[in-house]
């Protein structure tokens, strides 16, 4: 299989996030998309290339022009004032407040993001401009007939919304893909979010939608980050009732129990019909995560790549969380190799 990397996520590496009271060191760091690399070469999955510079506007099929350009310059403002650490939001427009555009940095930082875990540093915009375009190289490999393709994207993207950074996401790297396949004449796609966390994003931004389907397997919001959504009765709205699946399962979960929402969500995809897959990889599903709490053991990755192999669509890997980053690649490449073992 194809995998498209670039090292420009080295250019982002926020310092610190908070964490039972703490200010830690980011789980979200750069070794992180280094040891999915090394695992990709070491088993020799396939070619690395770098990615294609597509430019911004399939990234602006799926963010407004507002938000990017608000990403863009934020760093530049921060710096205006004197400052060089990382940049980080303290207050959102929740209830009670209004949703105006205020003109201080600060101000709009919080309008444009929904929790305190999305960092900017000097690199980020670059890093995850490329990391979006990681995904769009791969996209074009499966476009042009790859039965597969990975895209080891970092930052990861699927707590990203149109106007909205956060959970360690700026760009919403599957999003940008699937839309890049609608542009390109597909008329279904499917993004099966294996992440341990819901993609919030994802779901968003296709909710109002029939042309792609969105369906997520997850610790349960009620207990478990983003909290404030993916619930099993968010089933879609207008003409995209019907077609958005969450799969909440209590802390806990193994294999046994998230393989068989895994079945419910194929299932779901099956019925749909999709042209393509687009797979949310994120393999913080694993026993020894340090920030998640699914029982998932290592082998277990090679079968989830056989049940996604078997729905039989050529299918974009796109990278998310995982943050046992000693075993990261072992889990991710698992995947990608059952996936390839299934014919
Ligand atoms: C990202 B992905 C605030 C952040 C709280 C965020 C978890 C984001 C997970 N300090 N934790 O889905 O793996
Ligand atoms: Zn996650």
């Amino acid at each position: 299989m194809l995998t498209i990397y670039s090292d420009d996520h080295h250019l982002h590496h926020g310092r610190s996030e908070l964490m039972h009271g703490q200010l830690m060191p980011c789980f979200e760091m750069p070794s992180r998309a280094d040891h999915v690399l090394q695992r990709v070469k070491d088993r020799e999955l396939g070619q690395v290339r770098a990615p294609h510079d597509f430019g911004l506007a399939p990234l602006q099929r799926i963010h407004s022009a507002d938000y990017l350009d608000f990403l863009k310059g934020a760093w530049q403002r921060w710096t205006t004032f004197g400052r060089d650490g990382d940049l980080l939001p303290s207050a959102w427009p929740a209830r009670t407040l209004r949703r105006v555009m205020p003109t201080c940095l600060h101000g709009q930082l919080g309008y444009y993001s929904f929790d305190g875990g999305a960092p900017i540093t000097a690199g980020t915009w670059q890093a995850a401009y490329s990391a979006a375009q990681v995904a769009l190289t791969a996209q074009q490999a499966v476009q042009q007939g790859a039965r597969g393709a990975f895209a080891l994207c970092r930052p990861p993207g699927h707590h990203a919304a149109s106007d909205l950074m956060g959970g360690y996401c700026y760009f919403n790297n599957a999003a940008i893909a699937a839309q890049a396949f609608i542009d390109q004449g597909h008329k279904k796609i499917a993004i099966l979010d294996v992440d341990y966390h819901h993609g919030n994003g994802t779901q968003s931004i296709f909710y109002n939608r029939s042309d792609v389907l969105f369906a997520s397997i997850h610790g349960h919001p009620e207990a478990e980050y983003p909290y404030f959504l993916g619930y099993a009765e968010e089933l879609g709205d207008g003409a995209g009732a019907g077609y958005n699946f969450n799969y909440p399962l209590p802390a806990g979960s193994g294999w046994d129990t998230w393989s068989a929402a895994l079945e419910q969500a194929c299932e779901e995809i099956e019925r749909y019909g999709a042209d393509i897959v687009v797979v949310s990889l994120g393999v913080d599903t694993f026993k020894d995560d340090p920030i998640s709490h699914f029982k998932l053991d290592s082998p277990d990755y090679l079968a989830m790549g056989e049940r996604i192999a078997k729905l039989g669509k050529p299918t974009l890997f796109v990278m998310e969380g995982g943050y046992a980053v000693k075993e990261i690649g072992i889990n991710a490449v698992n995947v990608l190799e059952g996936f390839e073992s299934a014919q």
